[in-house]
């Protein structure tokens, strides 16, 4: 390897002195033009990484939810899981070394991990639709150029796709094949058999609202309609032709400040539903009779899933262990449906896939999703497997529900979740039981709840465990927290630092909105004067 090229091109991907950033949450991300730097290193670690796993390693450029300003990347490990800790580690080294130290670092990070030089390599990238993105996703190609690595540009595709094409590489297109329409085919031939079986008598043309929050999600759904259309038919709304990327509109939007988005019409009853910026998260809603705006959140959406494969389950008489994964942003009234009206088991991780996705892994099917629609299913071999032999055993009607299990599992994206594949089985589940949306809603009453951020100097003096419920320092917060809760009732509060912004973040849940408004604001100013509090202090209202 000629370090003195890496040097030389390096110094045209030239990082602003002094800038540090670290591999959070989802990758790196903050204002676009910070970043074509970490998109070149990133670009040279993708081809480390490949080299050391000996498998492709996918690069996606995305910001995801944020505003269309910015911008971030993050790599995607060889069965289409999130980088593993230890280079994430690396990742942000890389990063953040000024251009005198790259080839320290870079000859650091390959004696640690041993990377063989001699190795193939092999990278796929794919970007959102941000102006900036484009430009930054040849910046990694610089970077996998350079180190002598092989790529495939898969230009625009939602961040699920760059996983599932990242999966099925790596299983020798055992998984589905490693093109978009390969995944096109598999997740609509999975959904129009698995909808055929719905009793259709009376029942009117499936028809589905979607704001696209004017990102991918717009381009690729319109792509891969008239692959499914025989099963659904889709509205795109948002579809990026006027508003801006995430702009009062996308999933993110409607969870956050809990109304509908700009730029849909929505009448009384409509089955509704918004992808964030790169079409990975998902919730739905609808506005009642009276008008009033109802949000069906990812564990609303979780608990439908858990309840109908529990269903198809008992009626073929096999018991595979059914667990479901949330984080601590699950609303208290879903965690309380699922173990005393369900009794599925249910577990709590920190707060990003990552960690839901490995704790997910333990069961033969694992049902993971955050509140913010982010999630999937994963179906272990042996379940798989099982499923398979049954849906060829069996007889009659108990054969019909393996074959349905088994087009689930084809319409799950096991690599990610995935809003377009979660939209596909929800519509499946919503048609094959005959329920309405508010039938769904009905399953619970969310708990009243209220997010917030807090600006402080430094995050991380905001240390947690027990899955990010407990704030361990700064000294005294986690008193004043409990002291807060106390005074409401059905309540429950806490903090942790963002992964994917400078803020803290705080969540509140209490018997009424006023209630969980007035928690959530107080444990703000908690933060504010115990964590560092920077400008103004938080006002009540939002
Ligand atoms: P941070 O910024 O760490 O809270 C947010 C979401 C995560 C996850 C990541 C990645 C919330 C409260 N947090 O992380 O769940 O989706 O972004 O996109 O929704
Ligand atoms: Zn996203």
């Amino acid at each position: 390897m000629d370090l003195d090229v890496i040097t030389k091109y390096s110094a045209l991907h030239a990082k602003p002195g002094g800038l540090i950033l670290q591999y959070g949450t989802a990758g790196f991300r903050t204002k676009a033009e910070h970043l074509d730097h970490v998109m070149f290193r990133m670009g040279l670690l993708a081809v480390l990484r490949s080299k050391q796993t000996k498998s492709t390693i996918g690069v996606m450029v995305t910001a995801s939810h944020n505003p269309e300003e910015d911008n971030g990347v993050k790599l995607v490990d060889p069965l289409g899981e999130m980088l593993a800790p230890s280079w994430e580690e690396h990742a942000t080294c890389l990063a953040n070394a000024e251009e005198q130290d790259m080839q320290r670092v870079l000859i650091g990070i390959i004696e640690k991990e041993a990377v063989n030089l001699q190795q193939d390599a092999f990278v796929v990238i794919g970007r959102d639709t941000r102006p900036s993105s484009e430009k930054l996703s040849h910046s990694v190609i610089d970077g996998v150029t350079i180190l002598r690595g092989q790529f495939h540009d898969y230009g625009l595709l939602t961040t699920p796709q760059l996983h599932y094409m990242v999966y099925c590489r790596n299983t020798s297109g055992q998984y589905g094949k490693a093109t978009i329409e390969g995944y096109y085919q598999k997740l609509s031939k999975a959904f129009v058999e698995l909808t055929k079986q719905a009793s259709c008598s009376g029942d009117e043309y499936r028809t589905l609202k979607v704001d696209c929050a004017n990102g991918i999600g717009a381009l690729k759904l319109r792509e891969m309609e008239h692959y499914f259309s025989q099963g659904l038919s889709v509205h795109v709304f948002n579809d990026g032709t006027k508003g801006k990327l995430n702009h009062l509109c996308g999933a993110d939007f409607v969870k956050s400040h809990q109304k509908p988005p700009e730029g849909m019409e929505m009448k009384s009853n409509e089955r509704c539903c918004s992808f964030d910026g790169d079409a990975d998260r998902i919730v739905y809603y609808y506005r009642d009779a009276d008008g009033h705006f109802h949000l069906i959140d990812g564990d609303k959406i979780a608990t439908l899933i858990s309840s109908f494969l529990k269903e198809l389950l008992l009626e073929i008489g096999e018991n595979l262990n059914i667990g479901v994964v949330q984080t601590a942003y699950a609303n208290g009234s879903s965690t309380r449906y699922l173990e005393e009206v369900m009794k599925v088991p249910v577990y709590c991780t920190k707060t990003g896939v990552k960690h839901l996705h490995h704790k997910a892994q333990e069961f033969d099917i694992g049902i993971y999703f955050e509140a913010n629609g982010h999630g999937t299913v994963l179906f272990s071999k042996v379940a798989e497997m099982k499923i398979k032999q049954l849906a060829k055993e069996l007889e009659d009607n108990k054969r019909k529900v393996a074959k349905m299990l088994e087009n689930i599992i084809d319409l799950f994206n096991q690599a990610a979740g995935d809003a377009i594949s979660d939209m596909l089985v929800t519509e499946a589940i919503l048609a094959l039981k005959g329920l309405t949306i508010q039938q769904w809603d009905a399953l619970y009453t969310d708990l009243p709840n209220r997010q917030l951020k807090v600006k402080v100097a430094d995050r991380q003096v905001i240390n947690t465990t027990d899955a990010e419920r407990q704030a361990v320092t700064p000294p005294g917060l986690q008193e004043a927290i409990n002291g807060l809760v106390k005074k409401y009732r059905l309540s429950r509060a806490f903090v942790r630092p963002s992964g994917t912004e400078d803020v803290v973040r705080v969540y509140a849940e209490a018997d009424s909105q006023e209630s969980a408004d007035s928690l959530a604001h107080e444990v703000s100013l908690a933060v504010f004067q115990l964590a560092g509090g920077v400008g103004e202090r938080p006002q009540p209202g939002f």
